[in-house]
């Protein structure tokens, strides 16, 4: 991007970051999207790059994701979800699967305080089983004393896979079935969407994905059908608030030209 897109782009989105602190609610004549999803990829290039460790990556990682949190939580958007670990990462070397799980609880202890402030309220979608006690626990004691908020949902998209929550929810309703509670007629659309980890939040409407790779990698294979999709060459630790505006900016231009059309 050049300097005087930056400055353009800063412009246009201050008017708009304006407009949304008078009133957070009501983002629809500023066509935000109310809930972006990202792909945080690249922490692994990003460290190979500067002959770094793959951890010294994913470290960089955590302080882009601050950054992109509070940026988003200031613009008013009402949710954002991450992949922080998918159900396919287990199979990545034994010391970088325990650098990741202590990542939660590093980010909780030096951020819970910033995000309560900011009545963000912390979510899980993925498998808890699965993970180790010490990042579950975290993640659980984020998510209790955030229960309450009103503001932002920061999602957590941890031990993930899409494919794995389509087939959860498959079973949930099989059983249901069988069990005679469910009719097969009363399977739609809405009815299978309560079985989803996301049952309580509207689809994303933007994917960002970082690092060149232009694949959904098993991320929110039901929920992004009808998300527009903006992906970059940054890597994630690079990624800034003026990337992060960049995609917002690219979002409401297309939306604008869809008007009401869209489902
Ligand atoms: C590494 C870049 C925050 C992507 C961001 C366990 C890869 C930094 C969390 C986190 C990771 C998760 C749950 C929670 C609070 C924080 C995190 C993982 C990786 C995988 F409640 N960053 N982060 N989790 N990275």
């Amino acid at each position: 991007m050049k300097l005087f897109e930056v400055v353009l782009l800063s412009f246009s989105l201050s008017g708009l970051l304006f407009r949304q602190r008078k009133n957070k609610q009501d983002n629809k004549d500023a066509h935000l999207p109310r809930h972006v999803a990202i792909i945080m990829d690249g922490n692994g290039r990003w460290a190979a790059r500067r002959r770094l460790p793959r951890t010294a990556g994913h470290y960089a990682g955590m302080t882009a994701l601050r950054r992109i949190v509070r940026c988003a939580s200031e613009l008013g958007i009402a949710v954002l979800t991450v992949y922080a670990f998918s159900t396919e990462n287990w199979t990545r070397p034994k010391e970088e699967v325990d650098f990741l799980m202590k990542l939660p609880q590093e980010f909780l202890e030096v951020d819970l305080p910033e995000l309560k402030r900011n009545n963000v309220r912390v979510k899980l979608s993925g498998n808890p089983g699965g993970l180790p006690s010490h990042t579950r626990e975290a993640v659980e004691t984020a998510v209790a004393e955030t229960a309450n908020n009103t503001g932002m949902v920061l999602n957590f998209a941890l031990n993930y896979g899409g494919r794995d929550e389509i087939v959860r929810a498959v079973r949930k309703i099989a059983a249901a079935v069988a069990e005679g509670t469910v009719k097969p007629e009363e399977i739609d659309e809405e009815f299978f969407n309560k079985f989803l980890y996301t049952a309580d939040l509207p689809d994303p409407d933007l994917l960002i994905r970082c690092s060149g790779e232009i694949r959904l990698s098993n991320f929110l294979l039901w929920q992004l059908a009808y998300a527009e999709l903006w992906f970059t060459d940054v890597y994630w630790p690079d990624f800034n608030k003026q990337h992060f505006m960049a995609a917002i900016e690219a979002y409401r231009k297309r939306d604008r030209r869809f008007g009401g059309v869209r489902p």
